[in-house]
């Protein structure tokens, strides 16, 4: 029976599940550049180019081993606009009677590929995603029997199943979690070193010309740009950052400077995401760099975390919730997204930095996503809708398996607290702490109330203020309903009068 290999663009791995047993006499590759794919939110085009120059590196690596491919390109006059009907074409193009393919990473995806099976009439075989390192089922059974989930004791299970960073049955160093060690203050004479950047090469070239002529309307610059597009390049990138960047990622973690996107992050989140690079091998690379006392255990456990830890739970977390995850508001709030989180025109220069260092390079990290853009989201009360069409569509990294658990849940906390202890707000004191964003700013971080005061400061007392009821009983907050409570009546009255003068000034479009 001939097969038809279905590999969507988040799947770039030669060690993909959907290839396994692959024979080049029964099997017909696919891979296709769809529209519908770049706009059901609308990508930046940083993004698309970035995946549609993989997606053809890919192929042409595939071709050269001998599979056969059928490759469509976006512009291709037979493209019929999306993953469905291109399955359609090309099974009937090649009278082919069965699709293989791994399970998407889309709950969206995952219902549409179901259907195919009565639709046409076929076969489907949705294969398991052997690139993560936990299974949503392994992660139901792991929740079992559990009153709340929590990232941290998922992370204990992780290492010890891969056993990483373990000795026998305890942790190296005697702790499971150095987070306390990764809250250094950026200083400005740090030397952070420049990141990885690829040639464009005329695959690429070809894709910029095309991302530039059918995406003008979308939101980002496309170049310059220096993404890594083959699997070789971002090995080369990952092991750059482990031998340049890892050794201070721990301490510098939670830093921003302006003028410095990268920091001593990986920047490897949209090639693990899209399969150039595999989630255990970084791993390995970042325990065997502590082994040879290359990188202080900080780093090491720090970055680990992140990848067996927060990246598997939150992939767990999706399957587990959807499609419920997406409509939940736990708030009620119903704020569209302010206009400046696509034009950068705002007073407040933390976010001011973080959306231009977004549009230009299609990247920001953690910290910058969540203490600064998901900060100000939460605080205002924008509905999480927004909140999450913008992170999905602006970040090369972005899919919603990842995405949405992460705003939804660690940023919004729209889910009650399913997935997060406590919401992630605060003031303007803990960006002052952690950046050096409010000595350029047109608001002064130390005023609390007035025109000239950071809007972080009023906004935080005033979103706590609104939502009492739903957040008092909460142990990890009720310490700040204590302080509020002590504050005089004229400071209560500022934090009120204050937080509406500024929404009703955003609201009628000014410039704040
Ligand atoms: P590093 O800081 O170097 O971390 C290494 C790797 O750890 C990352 O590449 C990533 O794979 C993993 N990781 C770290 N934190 C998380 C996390 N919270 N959840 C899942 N994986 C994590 N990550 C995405 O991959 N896609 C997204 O769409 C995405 N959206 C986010 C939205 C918000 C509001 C927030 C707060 C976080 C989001 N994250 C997302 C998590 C994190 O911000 C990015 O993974 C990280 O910034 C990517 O940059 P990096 O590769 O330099 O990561
Ligand atoms: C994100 C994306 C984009 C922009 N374009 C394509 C595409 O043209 N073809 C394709 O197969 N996949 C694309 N993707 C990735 C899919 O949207 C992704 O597989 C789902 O979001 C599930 O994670
Ligand atoms: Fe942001 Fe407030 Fe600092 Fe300005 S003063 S950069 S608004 S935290």
């Amino acid at each position: 029976m001939k097969s038809l290999h279905l590999i969507l663009g988040d799947q770039l791995s030669e060690s993909i599940s959907s290839l396994a047993g692959y024979e080049p006499n029964q099997g017909i590759v696919l891979i296709c550049e769809v529209l519908e794919e770049t706009t059901y939110v609308e990508h930046h085009k940083k993004k698309i180019a970035f995946l549609f120059s993989a997606m053809r590196h890919f192929a042409n690596s595939l071709i050269e081993k001998g599979y056969r491919v059928e490759y469509t390109k976006l512009n291709d006059p037979n493209n019929t606009g999306s993953i469905r009907t291109e399955v359609q074409r090309i099974l009937e193009k090649f009278r082919l009677s069965k699709v293989i393919v791994t399970h998407p990473g889309e709950f969206r995806l995952l219902q549409e590929i179901k259907r195919w099976e009565n639709d046409f009439g076929i076969h489907i075989e949705i294969r398991t995603d052997q690139r993560f390192l936990c299974r949503p089922d392994e992660f139901l059974e792991w929740s079992k029997g559990k009153k709340t989930l929590r990232m941290e004791n998922f992370y204990r299970y992780m290492r010890k199943k891969y056993s990483i960073l373990m000795s026998g049955n305890n942790p190296i160093g005697g702790q499971w979690n150095y987070d306390v060690q990764n809250r250094k203050s950026p200083k400005s004479e740090l030397k952070i070193p420049e990141p990885y950047s690829a040639k464009v090469d005329e695959v690429t070239h070809e894709v910029l010309k095309l991302i530039d002529k059918e995406f003008s309307s979308h939101f980002g610059d496309l170049e310059p740009f220096y993404f890594a597009v083959t699997r070789e390049q971002a090995l080369e990138s990952f092991s750059m950052f482990v031998s340049s960047r890892l050794h201070n990622f721990g301490d510098y973690q939670d830093a921003m400077i302006e003028g410095e996107p990268w920091m001593y992050h990986s920047h490897i989140g949209f090639y693990l995401n899209c399969g150039l690079l595999l989630p255990l091998e970084c791993v390995k690379a970042v325990e065997e760099a502590y082994a040879a006392g290359i990188v202080p255990l900080n780093s090491a456990e720090g970055f680990i975390r992140q990848i067996i830890g927060w990246r598997e739970y939150m992939r767990g977390i999706y399957w587990m919730k959807m499609p419920e995850y997406k409509r939940l508001n736990f708030f009620g709030v119903s704020h569209k997204l302010p206009d400046f989180y696509w034009t950068g025109k705002t007073k407040m220069n933390c976010l001011k930095q973080c959306i231009l260092d977004t549009k230009k390079n299609a990247y920001a990290h953690h910290i910058q996503r969540l203490m600064v853009l998901g900060n100000f989201a939460l605080l205002f009360g924008v509905d999480p809708k927004y909140v999450n069409d913008w992170f999905l569509s602006v970040y090369a990294d972005a899919y919603e398996w990842v995405e949405l658990p992460n705003v939804s849940g660690m940023v919004l906390f729209a889910d009650g607290g399913f997935l997060a202890s406590k919401p992630y707000a605060a003031s303007g004191s803990y960006i002052n702490k952690m950046s050096d964003y409010c000595k350029n700013c047109s608001y002064k971080v130390h005023k609390k109330a007035g025109p000239e005061a950071c809007p972080f400061n009023y906004l935080y007392w005033n979103f706590l203020d609104r939502n009492r009821e739903k957040l008092e009983s909460n142990f990890r907050v009720n310490m700040m309903y204590m302080n509020y409570d002590r504050m005089s009546k004229d400071k209560k009255n500022n934090i009120y009068e204050d937080s509406i003068r500024f929404i009703g000034e955003l609201g009628d479009g000014k410039v704040v």
